[in-house]
């Protein structure tokens, strides 16, 4: 999964990517987008790997985009973001990053410290350019509709689930609220519409107001999250050991990576099968409601390909009863086909035939 953090400039996107990746940005560095993979950490995975001591261990990953500030004040920022666009649409959730503190040696973006406003600002420049997009579509299938041509079927199609698209983000509706098929997804999949994609709010607030709750700041972010992006860049930076007392003495419970890896997985809507063996143990992100056989394909196509079976366990009834032994002569161990909806910390033992 791939996570782009958006916002307007200095708002605390560099500062909030060190937290979630421990990277910490050069600040002379281009203004391009850096990217860094981070592994979600999951102590179903440790507690498997001391059962069975697998030779390789291997936890999901989330990379994290870091994207350079978007101006929206002039022609040269606008400028600026639509070269940044094509990286942006290749990622699966979006953290808009929004500011909440003052600074005096950092000024903010048209003055203002207001993170609804700041908020409203991106939205509306995620439905232009989603807009923008669909209308250069729309414009250019309907001209090649007018004559005969061999991809006159598929392009009616693609102009049907467009049309609809257009309408909704002439209204500010999101796609996300079109595109409900999985069907119309995959058609128009290849233009990585903004609006179609998960939103994360962050909220960056100043170090004397970290313990603040979380505050929803539009109805449209699936997750809001309130967040010191400074300490957290902080917190990361610490040896594992040092981390605890620096939490308590801050008031915080959990580390904002924590959150944020979580917030991405929830909002994405993914879940994780495990996999287990002499070799690897290992954690798999999946959709939730996939079966069986599409988390066989997320291992290796040949195994959806022969699928036969998915000898199924669940985490908490192998831990329950031990070890797989014992959760086999409890009757916890399954047979489960290709239909089968996986749940989070199925674990997984693929029968395929190839
Ligand atoms: N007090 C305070 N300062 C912060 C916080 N987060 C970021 N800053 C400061 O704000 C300045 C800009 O932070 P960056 O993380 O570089 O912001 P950015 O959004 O990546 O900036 P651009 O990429 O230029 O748009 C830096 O000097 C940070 O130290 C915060 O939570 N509290
Ligand atoms: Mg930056």
């Amino acid at each position: 999964m791939k996570v782009a953090l958006v916002g307007l400039p200095k708002s605390g996107k560099s500062t909030l990517y060190a937290a979630a990746t421990g990277q910490r940005q050069d600040p002379f560095a281009a203004p391009n987008v850096h990217r860094s993979v981070v592994k979600v950490p999951d102590p179903r995975l440790d507690t498997l790997a001391r059962l069975y001591h697998p030779k390789k261990y291997t936890e999901a990953t989330i990379e994290f985009h870091d994207v350079p500030g978007i101006s929206l004040a002039d022609a040269a920022g606008v400028g600026e973001f639509r070269r940044l666009l094509p990286d942006i649409r290749a990622c699966d959730v979006l953290m808009l990053v929004l500011r909440d503190f003052h600074r005096e040696d950092v000024p903010a973006y048209k003055d203002r410290v207001n993170p609804e406003a700041d908020f409203a600002e991106l939205w509306g420049e995620l439905i232009f350019a989603d807009l923008d997009a669909v209308t250069t579509r729309v414009e250019r299938l309907q001209k090649s509709l007018q004559k005969p041509s061999k991809t006159h079927d598929q392009d009616q199609r693609e102009l049907n689930v467009l049309l609809p698209c257009k309408e909704a983000l002439e209204n500010e509706r999101p796609l996300s609220t079109v595109l409900q098929s999985a069907e119309d997804r995959k058609i128009v999949a290849s233009f990585g519409f903004l609006t179609e994609k998960p939103l994360v709010a962050v909220r960056n607030v100043s170090d004397d107001r970290i313990a603040e709750p979380d505050r929803a700041l539009s109805p449209h972010a699936r997750h809001n999250l309130t967040v010191c992006a400074a300490a957290e860049a902080e917190i990361a930076a610490l040896d594992p050991a040092e981390r605890g007392p620096f939490l308590a003495d801050l008031g915080i419970e959990v580390p904002a990576k924590d959150r944020l890896l979580r917030a991405c997985y929830e909002s994405a809507g993914l879940i994780s099968f495990l996999t287990m063996g002499p070799d690897e143990v290992r954690a798999w992100p999946i959709p939730k409601g996939a079966t069986a056989v599409e988390a066989a394909g997320r291992i290796h196509s040949d195994l959806a390909r022969g699928f036969i079976r998915a000898e199924t366990v669940a985490y908490d009834d192998l831990i329950a009863h031990h070890d797989l032994k014992g959760a086999r002569a409890a009757g916890k161990v399954r047979q489960e086909g290709k239909t089968y909806v996986v749940c989070d910390g199925d674990i997984l033992n693929i029968k395929f035939n190839v």
